[in-house]
């Protein structure tokens, strides 16, 4: 590696640099070592590895896809306490695969990207970072996930709230929520989690639903220790108890493309939900008015019977403002509270949460023009005039019935043989071609027609003007199969016209731009 250090920051040139030190930005880490690449570095903001599970340590935080699909293949462990680990096991889980590996020393942490230029004359990206250091690198992978900047909703009022105020992706354990007023507003995946949890310890809790959720129940069941025990000493039944989790979890895309079938599945969820419910008025209000799987499945055994609790109640009135000690609905009535939580999601629309970062390809290229309209790439991982950048769960790569571990270690597999093929082609650079990304996107378009997620609700799989950006909507294995191989012909394979690529570029070259 070279490192050469000036004045308000340094420059180092890699093979690769990562963005991002979550699942995605790991694996692609442990693949590259795989294939022999040392040379490259994982750019990471903040200051330890797990991404979201790092950061979403709220009361109850747990995943909801099974701990032995939720890991990688190549990394199976047999001692997951339950079938659903809770996001603590799940992070002990990221920092043990980190040292396993050894990955620690290609990381930087406090390294947020704040602008990447690609050079075409020697076909290396520029990539600066807010404290000033900036990388070249041949190959530019961003790792950094949809669901890691906490989406703020636009209320009349809320800064002038003056109690507490916590998203759920920024806990607050220092504030304790015994004998208060609560106000949580949202009912995603993540309030369905934490409510239940607070519930027994506040005075009194006000659930503000905008939409209701399909919630399943929840396998709660935790392994015994004979099947903990089997997992170690035979390896082969983990992988097997693996696969009945995979199967199990791709049977669900059945429902999702043909709405009837999942109409068939709402049946079952209203005796369940009026099963887990006393009040009748209650059980009208929790019931989903869209197709079950438009947006997330959710699961819990614990949401419906919370609104059971005589201090807890579900709020079905818009909301009109915050005022600095409480909310006031659009019926006129005011519940004051000692602190509100934001249960609100994620700002999940890259073009969003990318507006401050500045991303330009090839020939005055840039990302935030191109995606005007909607976020799109090819395969979900590169994206036509952004040469030798790739994306872990980009644009229609995200999943509603699966482990998204599994699309990020499809993807990562490309990567290293895109990798592979430009030394094969000796090219400089590959750059998708723009009549294989509109394939691509009228393919997913076409599958998109008919299913749960064409239904008509709105979610954060779709943008502002209500395209489906996020989702994969096929099998997950036929996304395995479309990216086995890198077919040569939907790239174009660019040899640069400067001297020597290999060389070290001057300092002055990095610093006047690209
Ligand atoms: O966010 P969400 P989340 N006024 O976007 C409501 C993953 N996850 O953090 O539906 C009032 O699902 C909004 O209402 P509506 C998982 O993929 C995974 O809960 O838009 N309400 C909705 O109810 C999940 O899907 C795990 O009408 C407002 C809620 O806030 C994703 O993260 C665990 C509002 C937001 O729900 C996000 O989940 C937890 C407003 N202005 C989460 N703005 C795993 O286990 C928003 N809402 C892997």
């Amino acid at each position: 590696m070279n490192q050469e250090t000036r004045t308000g920051g340094s420059v180092r040139q890699v093979e690769v640099a990562i963005a991002g030190a979550g699942f995605g930005g790991l694996c692609m880490a442990i693949k590259l070592l795989e294939a022999g690449i040392q040379d490259f570095v994982v750019l990471e903001k903040a200051h330890d590895v797990g991404g979201t599970w790092r950061d979403n340590t709220y009361p109850g935080a747990a995943c909801d896809v099974q701990s032995h699909m939720y890991s990688y293949s190549f990394a199976t462990q047999p001692d997951w306490t339950k079938r659903y680990a809770p996001w603590s096991e799940i992070q002990q889980y990221i920092l043990k695969v980190t040292e396993q590996y050894g990955l620690r020393p290609y990381i930087q942490f406090g390294q947020e990207v704040v602008s990447a230029v690609f050079n075409e004359a020697n076909g290396r990206w520029v990539i600066k970072t807010a404290s000033g250091d900036t990388l070249m690198a041949r190959h530019w992978v961003l790792a950094s996930g949809p669901l890691h900047v906490p989406s703020i909703p636009n209320i009349k009022g809320l800064k002038d709230f003056q109690g507490k105020v916590m998203h759920s992706a920024q806990w607050d354990h220092d504030y304790d929520l015994t004998g208060k007023t609560v106000a949580s507003i949202g009912t995603g995946g993540s309030a369905i989690q934490y409510v239940p949890e607070i519930a027994p310890k506040v005075k009194q809790l006000h659930v503000f639903q905008r939409t209701a959720a399909w919630v399943i129940p929840r396998d709660e069941r935790n392994y015994s220790a004979f099947s903990k025990w089997l997992f170690r000493a035979l390896p082969v039944t983990r992988t097997l108890h693996r696969w009945r989790c995979y199967w199990t979890n791709e049977s669900r895309v059945w429902p999702i493309f043909n709405p009837k079938l999942a109409h068939v599945g709402e049946f079952f969820l209203k005796k369940f939900i009026a099963w887990q419910v006393k009040d009748p008025a209650l059980v009208k209000k929790l019931t989903p008015d869209y197709t079950l799987g438009c947006k997330r499945i959710l699961i819990s055994n614990k949401w419906f019977p919370t609104f059971n609790r005589p201090n807890v109640e579900l709020v079905t009135d818009d909301l009109r403002e915050i005022t600095a000690d409480g909310i006031v609905t659009k019926d006129g009535q005011t519940r004051k509270v000692d602190c509100i939580i934001l249960g609100t999601g994620f700002v999940v629309d890259p073009r969003i949460y990318m507006k401050n970062f500045e991303l330009k390809g090839r020939k005055g290229h840039n990302l935030a023009e191109d995606w005007k309209t909607s976020p799109t790439s090819y395969l979900g991982i590169t994206t036509a005039h952004y040469p030798n950048m790739y994306q872990l769960v980009g644009p229609h790569t995200g999943l509603g019935h699966n482990s998204i571990i599994f699309m990020i270690e499809a993807q990562v597999e490309y990567i290293i043989e895109c990798m592979k093929a430009l030394k094969r082609q000796g090219a400089d650079f590959l750059d998708v071609k723009p009549e294989a990304q509109a394939r691509f996107l009228a393919d997913v378009t076409e599958h998109l027609k008919g299913t749960v997620w064409s239904s008509g609700c709105r979610s954060w799989y779709q943008t502002a003007e209500g395209t489906n950006f996020a989702i994969w909507p096929k099998s997950t294995w036929r996304y395995w199969l479309e990216t086995r191989h890198v077919n040569v012909s939907d790239y174009e394979w660019v040899k640069c016209q400067a001297g020597d690529r290999s060389a070290p570029v001057g300092l002055d070259e990095v610093l006047g731009g690209a």
